[in-house]
C-alpha cells in the first residue's frame, strides 16, 4: 500500500470514529423557533408546547428552542400563516379553518357535524387521511408537523338561550373566515359575520356581533364569559389545530432536525389532546361560574340542526375537492366500523 493511500484510509476511519462518538445533536443548530399563537398561554396548547420543547432540548442537546407568542401578538392566524409562506416566521398553530383560502381541501375539516367523538377525530387525523391531507401543504409553502385539538365547538351569545333552530334565527354570529362555517350559520338562519379570531373579543364587547362559536377550553381561556351569557351544547364541528412550519425555512433544517420536530410535535401532541380532553369539564364548570346560562339541547333539536345544515355538504364538495370528500367519507366509514 502506497503511503499516501495509508494516510488516506486512516483519515477516513479516523473520521468515521469520530462520527460515531459524535453526540446525537451534532446535527443541530442553536435555534430559537418562533410559534405564533391566537389563543393564551393558558390554552392547552401551552401544554403541547411546554412539551415538545422539553423533547426539542432532549433530542437537540438543548440547541432547539420554541419561543411562543400567544394572544395573537404575532397577528392573526391567516397573517401569521402568510408569515410561514414568505419565510418571515417558522411557525404558527391554529385552526385549519382560517386557511381554506390557502388551501381548499382543508374545507374537509369544517363541515358540520362531521366527527362524532374525538376518538374518530384522532383516529382519521393520525392516520392515513390526515397524512393525506397534509401532504397538499408544502406545494402551498406549509409543513404540518401534527394536528392538535381545539376541539367540538359550542355555541356562546349575549341575547338569549338558543335552545332550537329558530332561536339562532337574526342571530348576528362572528364565523371563522370560511366559507363552509358562514354557509352552515346562514343555513341556520343566523346572520354569520366572518371575523378574525383576535377581533372577537372586543366584537363581543361593544355588542358590535351578539355570539360566537368554539370549544369550551378556547371560550374560557379567552374570557369570552366576561361578554357573553348564554352557552348552548351545539358540539357542531370539531376543529383542529394544525402545527405548521414555514416550508421555505424546513427545508434550510437538517435531517436530524427535521425529524426531531415532527417526532416532538406528535410527543406534544398527546400532551396537549390529554390536556384540552381533561380540561373540557373544568372550563365549561369555570363558564358557568362566571355566570353563564348553559343550554343542553335536546338531541331531537340537534337533529333538526343536522338537517337544515346537510346541504352545505353538497354544495362546497367541489371547492373542498370531490376525492378529498370521498376519502374522508371512507375513512370514516373504516373508523365507524373498527
Ligand atoms: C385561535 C383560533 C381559534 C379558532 C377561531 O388562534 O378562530 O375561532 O377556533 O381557536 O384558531
Amino acid at each position: 500500500m502506497t503511503k499516501p493511500l495509508k494516510t488516506l484510509l486512516a483519515a477516513g476511519v479516523a473520521a468515521l470514529a469520530f462520527s460515531a462518538a459524535a453526540p446525537a445533536w451534532a446535527q443541530f443548530q442553536e435555534r430559537t423557533i418562533r410559534v405564533s399563537n391566537g389563543i393564551n398561554a393558558d390554552h392547552p396548547v401551552g401544554n403541547g408546547v411546554t412539551r415538545m420543547n422539553q423533547c426539542l432540548a432532549e433530542k437537540s442537546g438543548g440547541k432547539m428552542k420554541l419561543q411562543a407568542f400567544w394572544g395573537g401578538a404575532l397577528g392573526g392566524d391567516l397573517q401569521a400563516t402568510q408569515s410561514l409562506r414568505s419565510g418571515t416566521l417558522e411557525m404558527v398553530i391554529t385552526s385549519s379553518s382560517p386557511l381554506v383560502g390557502i388551501l381548499p381541501d382543508l374545507g374537509v375539516f369544517d363541515l358540520p357535524f362531521l366527527f362524532n367523538s374525538a376518538k374518530e377525530a384522532d383516529a382519521v387525523l393520525d392516520g392515513e387521511y390526515g397524512k393525506y391531507v397534509a401532504d397538499k401543504l408544502p406545494a402551498v409553502g406549509l409543513v404540518n408537523l401534527a394536528y392538535w385539538e381545539n376541539g367540538f365547538r359550542n355555541l356562546t351569545n349575549s341575547r338569549k338561550p338558543v335552545q332550537k333552530l329558530e332561536d339562532l334565527q337574526g342571530m348576528k354570529v362572528r364565523v371563522m373566515q370560511n366559507n363552509i362555517f358562514l354557509d352552515t350559520f346562514r343555513a341556520s338562519g343566523a346572520n354569520a359575520v366572518p371575523m378574525a379570531f383576535g377581533e372577537v373579543f372586543t366584537a363581543l364587547e361593544t355588542r358590535a356581533i351578539d355570539g360566537q362559536e368554539n370549544p369550551f377550553v378556547t371560550i374560557d381561556t379567552s374570557k369570552f364569559s366576561e361578554v357573553q351569557k348564554y352557552l348552548s351544547v351545539t358540539n357542531h364541528a370539531y376543529t383542529p389545530f394544525l402545527v405548521l412550519y414555514s416550508k421555505g425555512l424546513w427545508d434550510k433544517l437538517s435531517a436530524d432536525e427535521q425529524k426531531a420536530l415532527t417526532d416532538c410535535a406528535a410527543i406534544g401532541r398527546d400532551e396537549q389532546r390529554k390536556v384540552s380532553r381533561d380540561l373540557s369539564a373544568k372550563a365549561l364548570e369555570n363558564i358557568r361560574k362566571a355566570g353563564m346560562q348553559v343550554n343542553e339541547l335536546a338531541p331531537a333539536e340537534i337533529g333538526r340542526m343536522r338537517e337544515a345544515v346537510k346541504p352545505v355538504y353538497e354544495r362546497h364538495a367541489a371547492t373542498i375537492g370531490a376525492e378529498t370528500v370521498t376519502k374522508m367519507q371512507e375513512a370514516l366509514e373504516k373508523v365507524r366500523k373498527q
